[in-house]
């Protein structure tokens, strides 16, 4: 396999300006024909034209409507090169090419979901659909004739405009779609079949009336109303705080049960997978109605940021998408809790962003290379947040106005342009002569910054310092780091709790005033100090508030302190993370304790502190549910230099025994004071009602006390929700035996007709931590529901399959305990199924093996199992491109 380097990037010798591609569908061969306007980049050029093209068959070349003979091409298995080309300003080629949508398990490409076509081309899918300059730079305009037997899929669609439609011979029929916009191949989009839309219209604020359908098969349009609420208030978000408006008069989702991915922006029909669209009460949770409000947002929202303005080449993918997933978090934001979708963002990010930049696979926003790119859009339920948290600090450093006056000027300097992070950069600065100092190094650094704060009080100058040392470690290809700009958001609490009212800061030989009560200091060197002038006593820190830099952050802070600001904190996120760091400290102790076989105690005053969170009636209740949740058992692993699974576990199960004991009366109090018997309502204030019940009954049921089981599935019985019903389930799973398999059978009998329900029935078995699980797992795989076994029958038949491995294989993953199984056999059975998985879907197959990547922090009898299933992958026949990357960057 070839590595691809950003610094080796050249501009293309040939451009695209116009591309008419026709599609004849088929069930046994889909014929591609297109027909491309070609124009040389340097007039005269005599450079060969080089294609990329992957399991394609070639039928006919023309060039100037002349055909090629065999010797006047070059063909491999991934390109078709065109050595001599007429010296001329612009000239015709012509291709046509067979492929076999009903064959093609990676669902990259032209595929079939359930019977009908559609197409995933980001990031390189297109060359599976027809030879092509398969790069996003190259920008043309389309258009797409498609072809198909009317009754089998009347419904057929592609990216623009529809300019005509008819019917042929022999049963046929064929539209023909006309995008106006510039655009690169990854955004193209072809959906054939039977579907029926809901349609509804949305006006713009300039006046235009764009028509807007969301497409599934008719039975689940029902399920569609939250999505099309969803669309239609991202299109006014966007207006009201960017004024970006739509840019056609057609908007069109599709929903599809096979996907890869969450889903895809294509120009004006986007493709979705069907658990990010359909939802009900009954049948979708309170989660499952904020993704798909944040994905329906992103996706739309990528009109602007992504197709408008693309990204010159894939290193450069942060452009759109940390733009786009800042974009949809501050739309979530808007529409819901600003703290508590910080708080989940943040949480995100230590889960899945943290430990993949402190493993092998650590890279920058913008890497300097890859093998396959699939591998870089990390994991399907957080991708880019680094890159989400970058474009946050522009807009922490340059306030809200400031960062619209840059993102004006983007826009402004380069629309339907293919460009880079550096752009982004200069529109950001330039539009608002700011000084960013060393800020792009946030662009080429891999790895998490490690930033110390000391902090010291001088009654007599009445002065406040606090010190600041900034690290970033080590990183595969990365041994040494130049320091980076952290701006750090900070205030200072007197001894009340109140915010001081900050009137000066002194730094690098100037003083600066302030007059607020929080600012934010720029830290730009590897050790830096600020002092706080005119402080009457010594306050406690708030620092780095709203998480307003995506580092790990070691302070002087005692727990009295922290403590301190867990109850007072004007900075509610802040007032979280306090209780965070208090958790992570207190549960580290605890592990050292339980591996040395002394007796586990928990603190008193951290029950306390957590108590009058839960008792303050001022708090937000979804605020309260994340307060009182430890840190999961990842982020305390990775505060340790040999991670031990089984401690970790039973420790953050003695926590949350201890607490919900400590805290009963008050957690039952929750429970009653949060039911209620109206109808479900999607808004803030009744899921935050929802979670903190729920959270509280989760807590309830953990004791395995026979009043709160009762309690759990009387919730579970009466519950007219899947949130509250499905909360129940996990509260009732928590504790192996028979009540736990009645209420799961009961379950599977009420939903099997729903794949989507049945999904996350599989999710909350293999993601469970009841000892042994990986025998329930592997007995799951057997269920008639479950579809990859036998891959034949996956192939025929892909109908949910790919989402049940993320729920079943990615599931089992996710729970430290069973997966680290120190026999082994957690890594045996993902090792087995890496294998199988690889050959009907190599981007899925390699999320997989990512678990395994981190084999290295685990004591050694664990590292020897790990590693013999990573080296039994390698040596699998036939292993893809982007297992091979996955698995061989792990070994190294
Ligand atoms: N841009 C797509 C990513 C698709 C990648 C597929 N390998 C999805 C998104 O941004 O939501
Ligand atoms: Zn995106």
């Amino acid at each position: 396999p070839k590595e691809i380097f950003l610094k080796d990037y050249t501009k293309p010798d040939y451009y695209f300006e116009t591309v008419d591609l026709s599609f004849s569908l088929g069930e046994e061969k889909t014929i591609v024909s297109s027909l491309i306007k070609v124009s040389p980049r340097v007039k005269g050029s005599s450079a060969p034209l080089v294609l990329n093209g992957h399991d394609l068959k070639l039928l006919s070349v023309k060039v100037e409507g002349k055909l090629l003979k065999e010797g006047d091409y070059k063909l491999d298995s991934r390109h078709l090169t065109l050595p001599s080309l007429p010296a001329k300003e612009s000239f015709v080629l012509e291709i046509d090419t067979e492929i076999y949508p009903h064959k093609n398990t990676s669902l990259d490409g032209l595929y079939k979901s359930s019977g009908n076509f559609c197409t995933q081309c980001e990031a390189e899918g297109f060359r599976k659909i027809t030879f092509y300059q398969d790069r996003p730079d190259i920008m043309a305009k389309y258009t797409c004739r498609v072809e198909a037997d009317k009754s089998l899929y009347p419904v057929l669609l592609s990216n623009g405009n529809l300019i005509s439609q008819g019917d042929i011979e022999g049963g046929r029929h064929f539209a023909l779609w006309e995008d106006p916009f510039k655009k690169p191949c990854y955004l193209f989009a072809l959906v054939a079949g039977q579907l029926a839309s809901r349609d509804d219209t949305f006006t713009t604020r300039s006046g235009r009336e764009v028509s807007l359908k969301i497409w599934t098969p008719a039975e689940d349009l029902p399920k569609t109303a939250h999505a099309m609420y969803s669309l239609k208030a991202a299109m006014k978000w966007d207006e009201d705080v960017f004024g970006l408006e739509y840019d056609l008069d057609l908007f069109n989702i599709v929903a599809v049960p096979d996907f890869n991915m969450g889903a895809m922006e294509n120009k004006s029909l986007n493709i979705f997978n069907s658990k990010l669209v359909l939802a009900s009460p009954e049948t979708a949770t309170d989660a499952d109605y904020a993704a798909i409000l944040g994905v329906i947002g992103h996706e739309y929202f990528h009109n602007w940021t992504g197709n408008r303005v693309t990204c010159r080449d894939w290193f450069q993918l942060s452009l759109k998408e940390g733009l786009t997933v800042f974009r949809d978090q501050e739309f979530s934001s808007d529409m819901g809790s600003r703290t508590v979708k910080r708080i989940a963002d943040v949480s995100k990010l230590r889960i899945y962003q943290f430990p993949q930049d402190a493993g092998p696979m650590a890279h920058p926003v913008r890497p300097h290379s890859y093998i396959k790119m699939d591998n870089f859009y990390t994991g399907n339920i957080v991708f880019q947040s680094n890159g989400a948290e970058v474009v946050r600090m522009y807009k922490t450093l340059l306030g809200s106005e400031g960062f619209r006056k840059g993102i004006d000027l983007y826009f402004q300097r380069h629309d339907e342009q293919a460009v880079t992070c550096e752009d982004f950069f200069a529109a950001m600065r330039d539009a608002n002569n700011a000084d960013f100092a060393n800020f792009l190094q946030w662009y080429s650094q891999a790895g998490t910054p490690v930033v110390k704060v000391a902090s010291s009080y001088n009654a007599e100058a009445r002065t406040f310092s606090l010190k600041f040392s900034q690290e970033i470690p080590p990183t595969p290809g990365q041994p040494t780091k130049e320091a980076t700009f952290i701006p750090v958001v900070v205030g200072l609490l007197d001894s009340n709790g109140k915010d001081i009212t900050l009137s000066s800061v002194y730094h690098d030989g100037t003083l600066q005033t302030i007059s607020s009560s929080s600012t934010i200091l720029r830290v730009t060197k590897k050790e830096e100090e600020f002092v706080f002038s005119d402080i009457a006593e010594r306050p406690v820190p708030s620092l780095f508030r709203g998480f307003s830099a995506p580092v790990r952050v070691e302070t002087d802070l005692s727990d009295d302190d922290l403590f301190f600001l867990l109850a007072h904190d004007s900075d509610e996120f802040n007032r979280w993370e306090a209780g965070q760091v208090l958790a992570r400290k207190l549960m580290l102790n605890l592990v050292s304790d339980f591996q040395q076989n002394r007796p586990l105690a928990l603190n008193p005053k951290f029950i306390q502190g957590l108590g009058s969170v839960l008792s303050d009636s001022t708090l937000d209740k979804e605020f309260i549910a994340k307060a009182i949740t430890l840190p999961g058992e990842g982020e305390i692993m990775d505060m340790m230099a040999v991670a031990d699974p089984d401690a970790v576990h039973a420790v953050r199960k003695f926590v949350r025994k201890q607490l919900a004991s400590e805290l009963k009366t008050e957690l039952l109090k929750i429970v009653e004071n949060n039911r209620s018997t109206e109808a479900y309502v999607f808004d803030h204030p009744n899921m935050a009602r929802r979670a903190l019940k729920n959270t509280a009954l989760a807590y309830l049921t953990s004791l395995e006390d026979p009043s709160y089981v009762e309690l759990a599935l009387s919730e579970y019985k009466s519950a007219t929700n899947l949130t509250d019903q499905f909360a129940a389930l996990a509260a009732l799973a928590q504790n192996p035996g028979k009540t736990r398999d009645d209420v799961l059978a009961d379950f599977y009998n009420k939903w099997q007709g729903d794949y989507l329900v049945v999904n996350k029935w599989f999710l909350l078995q293999s993601s469970s931590d009841i000892p042994g699980n990986v025998e329930n797992v592997k007995k799951l795989l057997d269920h008639p529901a479950f579809d990859l076994r036998n891959p034949n029958k996956a192939i025929l038949c892909l109908q949910t399959t790919i989402i049940q491995v993320y729920s079943l294989i990615g599931g089992f993953c996710g729970s430290p305990v069973n997966f680290h199984a120190k026999d082994g056999s957690g890594y045996k059975f993902l090792g087995d199924i890496v294998v199988q998985l690889d050959k009907i879907n190599p981007q899925v197959a390699s999320r997989m093996v990512s678990a395994f990547s981190r084999w290295k922090r685990y004591d050694e009898t664990r590292q020897a199992l790990a590693k013999a299933q990573l080296e039994m992958i390698m040596s699998a026949n036939g292993l893809s491109e982007n297992v091979f990357e996955i698995a061989s960057k792990s070994l190294a």
